[in-house]
């Protein structure tokens, strides 16, 4: 039996996409590689090991037969920048094992890219496909050197990858971990338990947002797509909603006694340096990308699984 390899499974996105493969391609079909706090009741075939461990990835893709991978291993923007070798260690020499192995053994890619690829120089609304690219961290750094990447084995040895610049995602089943887009989620958790978030941008902050459900429908409408019909093997520009923190705030505030003060931080000159809002009109146009949830719908979800998460009543 064919199957599917997703890395850094029990991250924010993993941690969706797994069962959303499950319930498409069937249980025993996902391989679910963790490598640090995996959850004891994880419902999939775990894998743990370093991915920088080329030996164990081979033996695991061997072993399973894998013939896709997702590959989500990533240390995020804020977090990245604490210990920038590491993070180019592991984003960029995690992703070259992982290409080499699919061009060997003929596995199609998903990579995720992100916002995070431009940096200060590019237009900051309805930032373009097609534009200028000079991130100012690490993590911005691997995310265009990771697309070249990909284009360049896409060219050379015919390597089916397909990538997709995510806006900050948000859901409820798993928190962001190290992430400047953290603070779009971080108010829900901290709004619904406490009633108070200090968050760590200006409430003027604008950026590119997604409810996680459309991002995993599109991640796998991408790996589904018609091949003939992509025209960008580096990372499609992907978006659904823009606002400011300030208006996520009001917008929760509909809903929940809330109050929220801003004391920013050293994460503010990294969301100062993305864009403000996308152009996403290639996806669009490719591979008929179409989001789905607002935020209205988005905060009204969000709370009513949170609170059922958290044994609130509702
Ligand atoms: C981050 O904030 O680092 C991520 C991203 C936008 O890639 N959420």
């Amino acid at each position: 039996m064919d199957r599917i390899l997703v890395t850094g499974a029990f991250g924010q996105i993993g941690t969706e996409l797994v069962p959303a493969l499950q319930k498409k391609y069937g249980k025993d079909a996902v391989i679910a590689h963790g490598h640090k706090n995996i959850p004891p009741d994880a419902d999939v075939e775990v894998v743990t090991f370093d991915i920088r461990e080329e030996g164990k990835l081979e033996e695991t893709i061997q072993k399973y037969n894998v013939k896709t991978i997702y590959h989500m291993v990533s240390l995020l923007s804020a977090v990245g920048e604490r210990d920038p070798s590491v993070t180019w260690d592991i984003n960029m020499n995690g992703l070259k094992f992982v290409l080499d192995l699919a061009v060997k053994h003929s596995i199609k890619v998903f990579w995720p890219s992100s916002i995070a690829a431009f940096g200060p120089t590019t237009p900051r609304e309805r930032t373009p496909q097609h534009t200028v690219m000079a991130p100012t961290t690490m993590y911005g750094v691997t995310k265009v050197a990771g697309e070249l990447l990909g284009q360049y084995y896409h060219k050379k040895y015919n390597l089916d990858i397909r990538s997709i610049r995510y806006p900050g995602l948000i859901s409820w089943k798993a928190e962001p971990g190290g992430g400047t887009t953290d603070y779009a989620v971080a108010v829900f958790y901290e709004g619904l338990k406490t009633g108070h978030y200090t968050c760590f941008v200006r409430p003027d902050t604008t950026l590119p947002m997604m409810y996680m459900d459309d991002a995993i429908r599109g991640t796998m409408a991408l790996m589904e797509a018609d091949p003939s019909r992509l025209t960008i093997r580096t990372s499609y520009n992907f978006a659904a909603l823009s606002f400011t923190a300030e208006e996520l705030a009001e917008e929760l505030k509909k809903h929940i006694p809330l109050n929220v003060d801003y004391k920013p931080d050293h994460r503010q000159q990294i969301a100062d340096s993305w864009p403000m809002s996308i152009d996403d009109s290639v996806a669009r146009q490719d591979w008929d990308w179409k989001h789905q949830i607002d935020l209205s719908a988005m905060t009204k979800t969000m709370l009513i699984e949170l609170r059922k998460k958290f044994g609130m009543k509702s």
